[in-house]
């Protein structure tokens, strides 16, 4: 309760903030996109997600939480945007919970809209646990999300439990191949064997694919002969604070 009160708090006085991990394409060497990961700025300490997210989760305080989100990333991309033409999508991650909420996408619309922003900028990440839920109101939500251009990215692919037919039946853009793959490549075949199988998947349902946690140059090329080219990790850059991204961005655009 008292980490709730505190969550509770940061988010009033503004404590929260978001860092920024690029999303490369390897193949042109190429910025895609970043995702946006949050922290909690208590005192002189930069806390994880790990430690609050659940707990936000279940008290509901994640919904604040990711309409602040929005209005944070959408705010960031347009100062990227001034400063030197960032085009580019911001990630979100945002949780089955919130998607049951019917002003999802208004919150969505009006925090890129005050900033003159196509709402193509947000992209969405959700986990594919979430596609297992039966709740209507997350099939219409995406669907309406979808219609105004925003785009779906299914987050720790192949560690959930996968509804092929679901995933089929959703407007969804982008698998992310959870990290635990990419770790184990190079520890026998059958790590590589499995990346090869979703990015087989990923093609024939005519999906984008990203490996995440790339954090070495033989991973980096073990993921291309795997026909996968784009990537996100250590390997290219932690998550930084905005400000931190626009130096390594402007090589990369
Ligand atoms: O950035 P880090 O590696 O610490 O993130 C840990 C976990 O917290 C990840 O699973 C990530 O998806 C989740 N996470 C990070 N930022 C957000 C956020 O803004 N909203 C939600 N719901 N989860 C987040
Ligand atoms: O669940 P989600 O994919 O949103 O979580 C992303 C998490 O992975 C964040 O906490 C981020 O800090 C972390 N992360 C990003 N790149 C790497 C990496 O190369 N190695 C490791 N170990 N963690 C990473
Ligand atoms: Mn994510
Ligand atoms: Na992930």
């Amino acid at each position: 309760l008292e980490l709730e009160t505190a969550l509770h708090k940061a988010l009033e006085r503004d404590e929260l903030l978001l860092y920024y991990q690029p999303q490369i394409d390897v193949q042109h060497n190429r910025l895609v996109g970043v995702e946006a990961l949050m922290r909690w700025k208590r005192g002189d300490q930069i806390v994880p997600p790990g430690s609050f997210i659940d707990m936000a989760e279940e008290t509901g305080l994640i919904v604040p939480m990711s309409e602040w989100a929005l209005r944070e990333a959408a705010r960031q991309a347009a100062i990227w945007r001034d400063a030197f033409g960032f085009s580019e999508t911001i990630a979100v991650n945002v949780p089955a919970r919130v998607f049951m909420r019917s002003d999802l996408l208004s919150g969505l619309r009006d925090a890129v809209e005050a900033h003159g922003l196509p709402p193509s900028t947000i992209q969405l990440e959700i986990t594919e646990n979430s596609l297992r839920e039966e709740e209507s109101r997350i099939l219409s939500t995406l669907h309406a999300l979808n219609d105004i251009g925003v785009q779906f990215s299914v987050d720790d692919f192949g560690t959930g439990y996968s509804n092929l037919r679901r995933m089929a039946e959703l407007p969804i853009a982008e698998i992310k191949i959870d990290r635990s793959f990419v770790v184990d490549l190079g520890s026998g075949p059958k790590p590589a064997m499995l990346i090869a199988t979703i990015v087989a998947l990923a093609r024939n349902m005519g999906l984008r694919v990203i490996a995440e946690g790339v954090e070495t140059s033989s991973q980096v090329r073990e993921l291309m002969s795997l026909g996968c080219h784009l990537m996100q990790g250590y390997y290219f850059s932690r998550p930084v604070p905005g400000d931190q991204l626009q130096a390594w961005a402007i090589r990369h655009l």
